[in-house]
């Protein structure tokens, strides 16, 4: 039986809107509120972050506050190294989506020679780099940070990005103690749920042949299929990262959510992929992000999340 560990990551200069920092806290009290007491029994770490350093003027316009990013990602990734090697698996809650940056790069570093898969669950591609953002969000960058491209691939150059920038680019890329870069293939790679993407982050995933099922093909035909093909594609997997970002699900549901978009999961779809995805011994680590409280009313996103958590703890 494995033994989990909850990692509260709260770093948010990944994205665009101030709150996603509290949505760890409101997670974890909300919890306790309700008295849910297999989850108040995990034990808990929290890793610093830099969110007091945010500079709305960031010098680095095609990847904000990435220097401070850069530095508290570096955190999440020895925090969630060293969990890993504790033989326990992390369960995250994490503040903006560049936090699995952060805490992949942990888990691969822990064993640079495992072929570890990612299941990537949100509305968005994050597929996006300095090179390509329209809006200099790191969290819409995460993705692309951990993927491996082949030599010489060439981005298509909409932006043009400092030097600096793409060194700091470099550094978040290859976060670690081993410092692998391109952590993951791009046939290790599912995304489910997605449905608000620039065209160049889809061009991106179509020349690299990487396995989307968009929000409408779990509508058509229903989620239980969808994951059985996502799991089949990554069935040469060792392990797999599984990051949930909360406005995966449908506006009716991700009320507290930097970035909610129409048509997407129901609450029903996400309690089936935490009751298949949580307990499976793939499974190296699960992360919970972007919820945002300062948006929401009454906590409703962190109760969602807490309603999916009972299902599985
Ligand atoms: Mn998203």
């Amino acid at each position: 039986m494995r033994t989990l560990k909850i990692v509260e990551a709260p770093s948010e200069n990944g994205a665009g809107k101030r709150g996603a920092s509290l949505g760890p806290q409101a997670v974890v009290l909300q919890a306790r509120q309700e008295g849910f007491a297999a989850l108040e029994e995990i034990s808990r770490v929290l890793v610093p972050d830099l969110n007091h350093q945010f500079e709305y003027q960031s010098p680095f316009p095609f990847a904000r506050n990435i220097d401070h990013l850069a530095v508290a990602q570096g955190m999440v990734a020895s925090y969630v190294e060293d969990i890993i090697g504790d033989a326990d698996t992390p369960l995250i809650f994490s503040g903006d989506h560049s936090n699995a940056i952060g805490a992949f790069s942990g888990l691969k570093n822990h064993n640079p020679e495992k072929r570890i898969g990612l299941i990537w669950i949100d509305a968005h591609l994050d597929l996006h780099n300095p090179l390509t953002t329209p809006s200099g969000n790191v969290h819409g960058m995460a993705v692309n940070a951990l993927l491996a491209t082949p030599e010489g691939f060439q981005y298509p150059a909409k932006n043009k990005p400092d030097e600096e920038t793409m060194m700091l680019w470099n550094q978040l890329r290859t976060l670690g103690s081993h410092q692998v870069d391109g952590k993951v293939l791009p046939s290790d790679l599912v995304f489910i749920g997605i449905r608000d993407y620039e065209k160049e982050e889809r061009a991106l995933a179509e020349q690299l042949g990487i396995r989307i099922f968009y929000a409408t093909e779990v509508m058509e035909r229903g989620i239980k299929l969808v994951l059985q093909d996502a799991l089949k594609h990554l069935e040469h997997c060792e392990q797999w990262y599984v990051s949930f970002d909360v406005d995966s699900l449908d506006t009716s549901v991700s009320t507290g959510t930097g970035t909610p978009v129409d048509g997407g999961l129901s609450l029903q779809d996400a309690a089936h992929l935490f009751h298949e995805l949580f307990p499976h011994p793939k499974t190296a680590a699960f992360e919970i992000t972007e919820i945002n409280p300062l948006l929401d009313q009454k906590n409703s996103m962190a109760s969602a999340v807490v309603r999916l958590l009972r299902e599985v703890l």
